[in-house]
């Protein structure tokens, strides 16, 4: 039985690469695979596999071993949980300082992932050659008070490339954000040989383009270190956290809430006594960040049944969610 890493893949055509170094272009044995049970899709990009070699170049997918961690999306079209990325180390949230316009409540939406997992996460600022004004230094500089870590970059220019190397450095981390805020662009900075596909962002509507269609993992010339580029999505819906725990995946609202009058009951909305709304007088909690929880606990509220009646949520219209 041989062991292998999942590169790419879609529909059931998979690049695996084997621990001798070989890719095999593999298929499903049967149609469900053990282990992907309940997902919208069986495998994603990082993911370990059982496999066995089938005619030359080729193989046989039987399961897939435990996930260490998984970067996922709810797949609003599916209505089921689509898992991107797994077994990483660490997320680093692409956003940019303009063409397309800085997102907080994007970054507010991905944040959520990695806290649950236990994995760090990294917000990085890309495009900085266009300028950072006063309100995204802003914002960053607040993300950096509640304990993120943060970096300014420039695929363009080099600028922080070097430094998300060195950080990125014998660990496996996904990419992830919007479309044509420079992901492939940055990983293609950071190792000229990788040659992912970069696309130009549509100048009228200051969207990208979705260039990159499918996740794939990279491995760089170091022989170890491990990077998954994803592609960009224009809004992340949030599912999966019970709504009373809300508070606890923003650090800061965390901290503020030891004080609520109503303890743990206390949702931070208008109950009396709350310290989140003494929090945000203050300006120990962000007003931006705290409408980025209002609006994800109005959406995790609203779609309560999505837990117990596995991909079926309750929707209002999608629009009313909109974050980006
Ligand atoms: N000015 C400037 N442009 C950049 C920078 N990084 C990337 N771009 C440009 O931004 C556009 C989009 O870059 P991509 O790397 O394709 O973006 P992406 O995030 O991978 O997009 P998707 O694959 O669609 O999700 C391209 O035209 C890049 O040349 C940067 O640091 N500065
Ligand atoms: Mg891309
Ligand atoms: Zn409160």
């Amino acid at each position: 039985m041989n062991l292998g890493t999942v590169l790419s893949g879609a529909n059931n055509s998979f690049s695996v690469l084997s621990e001798d170094g070989s890719i095999h272009y593999c298929a499903l044995k049967g149609k469900k695979l053990k282990g992907a049970e309940g997902f919208y899709n069986p495998l994603a990009a990082g993911d370990l596999v059982e496999w066995e070699p089938a005619s030359a170049g080729t193989g046989m997918i039987l399961s897939l071993r435990p996930r260490k961690s998984l970067f996922w999306r709810y797949n609003e079209k599916g209505k089921a949980v689509q898992a991107i990325a797994a077994n990483m180390d660490l997320v680093v949230c692409v956003t940019s300082a303009g063409l397309p316009p800085f997102r907080p409540r994007f970054i507010d939406r991905v944040s959520l992932e990695p806290a649950s997992e236990g994995i760090p996460l990294i917000i990085a600022l890309n495009k900085s050659d266009l300028g950072v004004d006063d309100d995204i230094a802003e914002r960053m500089d607040d993300y950096r008070r509640i304990g993120f870590e943060t970096m300014e970059l420039s695929a363009g220019t080099g600028v922080g490339v070097e430094a998300l190397r060195k950080r990125v450095a014998g660990l496996t981390s996904v990419f992830v954000g919007q479309s044509g805020v420079g992901k492939s662009s940055i990983l293609n900075a950071i190792e000229s040989g990788l040659g992912l596909r970069v696309g130009e962002v549509c100048e009228k509507y200051e969207r990208g383009r979705h260039t990159t269609v499918a996740a794939i993992l990279s491995t760089l010339s170091d022989g170890v270190t491990r990077v998954i580029d994803t592609p960009g999505f224009r809004r992340l819906a949030v599912r999966g956290i019970d709504p009373a725990t809300l508070g606890a995946c923003f650090p800061e609202i965390r901290a503020a809430s030891a004080g609520c009058a109503l303890g743990s009951r206390c949702k931070h909305l208008d109950e009396p006594g709350c310290a989140v709304a003494a929090a945000l007088e203050t300006g120990e909690v962000h007003e931006d960040r705290y409408e980025s929880y209002a609006r994800i606990l109005a959406e995790l509220e609203d779609t309560r049944g999505y837990a117990k009646k596995a991909g079926r949520p309750r929707r209002r219209h999608e629009d009313d969610y909109e974050d980006a």
